[in-house]
């Protein structure tokens, strides 16, 4: 078991002897601390130097990534071996953002990604220049996506932060939730004569999927639409061509991508159709770029000297050495307000395991609870807890040097508070300003919580690109190190059938006997009360 390898012993009784020191006091004995724990890659920073770390603490991670075979499971990652051992299958999505061939089962997978890049092209192409209109002559006005999970959080996020680059009129709606509600508040703000439909979803059986994809279309037939006219209103991106036939949309319209691409990994696929068509595809292609340099820079930069490796390190020594369990993600910047539920997924449906990848039972800490909200906004929040709770935590601060709102000098107090904040929760506060006398408990902050910053120049769909990337592979290292596959989430089957065989029952007004007590209680109280 890992706990007992010589990387983690040496790393555990390096802990004992670093665990009391105080970041403040790092950067006291050494000035050249930022320079030595910050890394830079193309315009993004990392600054890791605020956890409690040394040289000495850098070079045992750097062991324990060794032992565990780091540069081994990169190769094996990028190269395309079936990584995802539960699945069989491998986790290519590197291969849809590159440019060398890639083969998987004896076949070269890039023209196929290429076509199918190809296919969004021309498709943006058509709805950009009015050449596809809806079924009464009118140009497309509104994209509505739906799909969940994966095939919904990634195009989300990325929407919502590359609008600067929406030039295109076209606006974006998403629909995940089973709840009516999304789907009604949404439609009713939009016409179907410039609607446009997509069903985003790997497998198309997704429950919620279909529910939202049929009422849908129900909507557009009984507002106007026909039938016929489904068939330019509605387009579908998956890897099942026989399930989307059977719902009524045909082959042409359909966007196809492959087993090897995860859900949560899917963004650069199809599955990016929406994004497309809000920023075009010059900048989606911009998206894929900055996301395959990051793909090189994991490949071959020296472990050290290599964002995503050492992002992941910094984690494992908070997660399994300081025992932090929660670990927050703070962008301060609006348009990146969906980060922390993208990254949510990401990091918790990856790495949210227990066992090893053969099977074992684990006995160390996984996948922290990711969670977060705009930086300024968090802080009239749930700051307070960071720096008087009692909770261990560790953040990630992430923000744009410059920003694409020139409204007078907003930019400069975000980045103002960013910084404060990094640093308030660092060296807390101890003593009066003029440091004369002692604090009342009360307004004392202990601080020295860890936090790590990344910088970088604009929010742009090529550094986006990059930093996606930069967390995709974070996670991936975590995982190598828990020798755990992170690509597949066997944990989510259960509900979905329970729910499957409830729904069954929920149709009488019967009362429930088949389940606990607790169980048939609820679903009593909701049969008596649920009205027509
Ligand atoms: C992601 C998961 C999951 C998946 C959704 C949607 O990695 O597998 O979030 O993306 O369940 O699945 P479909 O795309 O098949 O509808």
């Amino acid at each position: 078991m890992l706990t007992r390898t010589p990387a983690w012993q040496a790393l555990h009784t390096h802990h004992a002897a670093i665990s009391k020191t105080k970041l403040c006091d790092l950067f006291q004995k050494d000035e050249q601390r930022f320079n030595k724990f910050s890394l830079l890659f193309n315009d993004i920073l990392l600054d890791y130097s605020k956890h409690p770390v040394t040289d000495e603490t850098v070079t045992l991670l750097l062991k324990l990534a060794q032992q565990q075979d780091l540069e081994g499971w990169i190769k094996r990652l990028i190269r395309g071996e079936r990584v995802n051992n539960t699945e069989h299958r491998a986790a290519l999505h590197s291969a849809l953002r590159g440019d060398d061939p890639i083969f998987f089962d004896g076949k070269d997978v890039l023209p196929d990604v290429k076509n199918v890049l190809q296919q969004m092209t021309d498709f943006t192409n058509r709805i950009h220049n009015g050449d596809l209109k809806g079924y009464s002559g009118k140009p497309f006005r509104d994209i509505v996506n739906i799909g969940i999970g994966g095939s919904d959080l990634g195009p989300l996020m990325v929407t919502e932060a590359l609008k600067p680059y929406n030039k295109t009129g076209l606006n974006t709606h998403f629909i995940s939730n089973l709840d009516g509600a999304q789907l009604s508040e949404t439609l009713k703000n939009l016409n179907p004569e410039t609607t446009l439909f997509i069903i985003a979803s790997k497998t198309f059986t997704s429950q919620e999927t279909m529910l939202n994809a049929r009422s849908a279309r129900e909507w557009f037939v009984a507002n106007g639409g026909t039938e016929t006219a489904v068939a330019g209103h509605f387009v579908a991106i998956s890897t099942n061509v026989q399930a989307v036939e059977k719902f009524g949309i045909s082959a042409k319209n359909m966007f196809l991508f492959w087993d090897w691409v995860g859900g949560r990994y899917s963004l650069w696929s199809a599955i990016g159709l929406s994004i497309a068509l809000c920023v075009g595809m010059e900048n989606f292609k911009q998206l894929l770029t900055g996301a395959k340099e990051m793909d090189q820079h994991f490949s071959n930069a020296p472990l050290a000297h290599n964002l995503p490796v050492m992002l992941g390190l910094i984690g494992i020594w908070q997660i399994n050495f300081f025992d932090v369990k929660t670990h927050v993600i703070l962008p301060y910047d609006q348009s990146l307000h969906r980060l922390p539920a993208y990254l949510q997924q990401l990091e918790m449906e990856s790495n949210g395991k227990c066992v090893t990848r053969d099977g074992e039972r684990i006995d160390y800490s996984t996948s922290p609870v990711i969670w977060g909200e705009q930086g300024v906004n968090g802080q009239h929040a749930f700051y307070q807890l960071f720096h008087q709770g009692t909770q261990r935590i560790s953040a990630d601060f992430l923000a744009s040097c410059q920003s694409h709102y020139s409204i007078a000098d907003h930019h400069r107090w975000l980045l103002a508070n960013f910084f404060a904040q990094t640093e308030a929760m660092m060296n807390g506060r101890h003593s009066t300003e003029n440091e004369k006398e002692a604090l009342p408990p009360y307004k004392v902050i202990p601080g020295n919580h860890a936090t790590t910053s990344i910088l970088f120049k604009k929010l742009d769909p090529k550094t986006l690109g990059s930093l996606i990337a930069l967390y995709e592979h974070k996670v991936f290292v975590q995982s190598v190190i828990w020798n755990i596959n992170p690509f597949d989430q066997w944990g989510v089957e259960l509900g979905k059938q329970l729910a499957e065989k409830i729904e069954k029952e929920l149709k009488n007004d019967e009362s429930t006997s088949s389940h606990d007590s607790s169980t048939n209680g609820l679903m009593d109280y909701f049969k008596a009360n649920r009205g027509d």
